[in-house]
């Protein structure tokens, strides 16, 4: 038995200063005052804050990108993960065309076999659509990977009628789908038109140049009005701008149930980075949507803690310095994703709780508890309640630190926010009663395990 004493324990309502008990892998007991049963290991968090292990909901570990493939593996990725304090992650198993979704399953279970460091899950992405996979919707939901995901722009996309299909078959079976919303029409004829320059073919800030906000927008909007026919609940992943904010808005005025997850990265840092000088120091920052202006990252600390964005999930897809060289000669080839898995809890206690922005109840509910219930893991995850899994991190708000590639857990050569001082100090992590990594650093690996997640809560 393990007793947490004297923490403030995080809720999204209220926090409270109680005591937490830990039974095998189960939170036993919390109340003001709890005696230690004899043996009882005792660890004191005194000034701390004891939030619910954090999720995340979007990771990118062993996926093959633009002819190479993430750095970070479920190994590797998962461990950065728990350093950070996230004790569940739910990765995008992905079905390419040709292959049935019980395959693609398959082969991000197998990817998961290297051993993870905190549990996890995964949901399906859908590349194409027939009456097989309409009906493998359902294993899928049997198997545990009981939300999916969708592409309006790569060549993952499908196109607004396959949309509208799955969104019809998703609703008859009581799920959803998140969305990556680009509109793939206009970037292709910006990119055409900027790859015809020499000089833009080889300047990096082509990228962001090529895939501006209103293609987020349109396509959210368009996502939106699929959802208002189908009648179907549905989850925009990775919103990085107030245009695409304004489209969310409009469809909630209609009635629409549309959750919203942005992430770290469009909240801290903006498309001046890729303006930076050199392709090494630019390209760091590629990825889709890309970063977007200052005035935009307001409008999501805005929306964050107005209650428009439900939760805060990473995207992390990371790649190295050398492996982003592959677009050295053309923007388009350069890979996309960057690291974020570690630094996403302090990034939000820093930049969000520690500055003013939002609450850290705020940040516990983004983080944990509206993850879990959206993605059908509550209250196993996501809470601390008597029974709930003891999934638990100790941040102390008093300590800070440098972020630095050199002492970072994933296998990323570089740290997006090299050299940031961050409030907070992630220092104990718990999965489901163990102890899993102290300051930083992953103590315990490779006891994560597969959370057979069940069917979206609907919470709007
Ligand atoms: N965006 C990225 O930058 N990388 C991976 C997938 C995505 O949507
Ligand atoms: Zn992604």
């Amino acid at each position: 038995m393990k007793l947490i004493r004297n923490g403030t324990l995080v809720y999204p309502d209220k926090s409270r200063t109680a005591d937490l008990l830990i039974d095998g892998e189960k939170i036993a007991k919390i109340a003001d005052r709890i005696e230690a049963p004899q043996g009882c290991e005792i660890i004191d968090a005194s000034g701390k804050l004891v939030f619910p292990g954090f999720i995340d909901a979007h990771t990118h570990f062993d996926l093959h990108v633009a002819g190479t493939v993430t750095i970070d593996d479920f190994y590797s990725g998962t461990k950065a993960e728990a350093a950070g304090g996230t004790t569940t992650i739910v990765d995008f198993g992905t079905a390419y065309p040709g292959e049935t979704l019980n395959e693609g399953l398959d082969n991000w279970f197998k990817k998961a076999s290297v051993g993870c460091s905190c549990d996890y899950g995964f949901h399906q992405t859908i590349t194409e659509w027939n009456d097989s996979i309409s009906a493998q919707v359902q294993d899928m939901i049997d198997r545990g990977a009981t939300t999916f995901k969708i592409y309006m722009t790569y060549d993952t996309q499908i196109d607004d009628c396959t949309i509208l299909k799955v969104l019809q078959r998703l609703k008859e079976c009581g799920t959803t789908t998140g969305c990556h919303c680009e509109n793939s029409g206009l970037i292709d004829a910006l990119r055409e038109e900027y790859a015809a320059d020499p000089e833009k073919l080889r300047t990096v800030s082509s990228h962001y140049l090529t895939r501006p906000a209103a293609a987020e927008a349109e396509a959210i909007g368009r996502y939106c009005h699929l959802a208002e026919v189908a009648d179907e609940p549905v989850i925009d992943v990775h919103l990085t701008c107030e245009e695409g904010l304004q489209e969310i808005r409009a469809a909630r005025a209609r009635g629409q149930k549309v959750y919203v997850e942005t992430c770290p990265q469009y909240l801290v840092m903006d498309d001046s980075f890729y303006e930076r000088e050199g392709f090494e120091e630019a390209s760091k920052y590629v990825c889709a949507p890309p970063l977007r202006k200052a005035a935009d990252q307001d409008a999501l600390w805005k929306a964050l803690a107005d209650g428009e964005i439900q939760t805060v999930s990473t995207d992390h897809c990371s790649f190295t310095t050398e492996q982003k060289r592959l677009g050295s000669e053309d923007f388009r080839k350069i890979p996309g994703g960057m690291p974020g898995a570690e630094t996403r809890g302090v990034v939000l206690f820093s930049e969000g709780v520690a500055k003013g922005r939002i609450t850290k109840e705020k940040m516990c509910e983004v983080l944990s508890e509206n993850p879990a219930r959206l993605y059908g893991m509550y209250p196993k995850k996501g809470v601390l309640l008597e029974g709930s899994d003891a999934d638990i991190v100790i941040l102390d708000p008093n300590k800070s630190k440098v972020v630095s590639a050199k002492t970072q857990v994933s296998a990323c050569d570089y740290a997006p926010l090299e050299g940031m001082e961050l409030t907070g100090t992630i220092d104990e992590v718990y999965l489901r009663g163990q102890k899993i990594a102290e300051d930083g650093k992953v103590i315990l690996e490779n006891q994560g395990q597969y959370v057979k997640r069940g069917l979206p809560g609907y919470f709007l």
